[in-house]
């Protein structure tokens, strides 16, 4: 998963069950990965860095950018 810019790239993953999902900041600006079901939270996550979240159960998965709340995406994990 990419931070290129406002939003999460892809928007929509489906993976299966026991992914480790990562996420890397390729923007200038902080963002946060934060799950709607409080699942993770990456607090303020500058540019360059990295976070990972294993899915080990099925299930979709919304998440969004507490800083720019308008960044949603989802993993769909099977
Ligand atoms: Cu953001």
């Amino acid at each position: 998963m990419s931070i290129p810019g406002f939003a999460f790239v892809p928007q929509t993953l489906r993976v299966p069950v026991g992914t480790r999902v990562t996420w890397t900041n390729d923007h200038s600006v902080a963002h946060t990965v934060s799950s709607r079901d409080d699942l993770f939270d990456t607090d303020t996550f500058s540019s360059g860095a990295t976070f990972s979240y294993t899915f080990n159960e099925s299930g979709t998965f919304e998440y969004y950018c507490r800083i720019h709340p308008f960044m949603t995406a989802e993993i769909i994990v099977e």
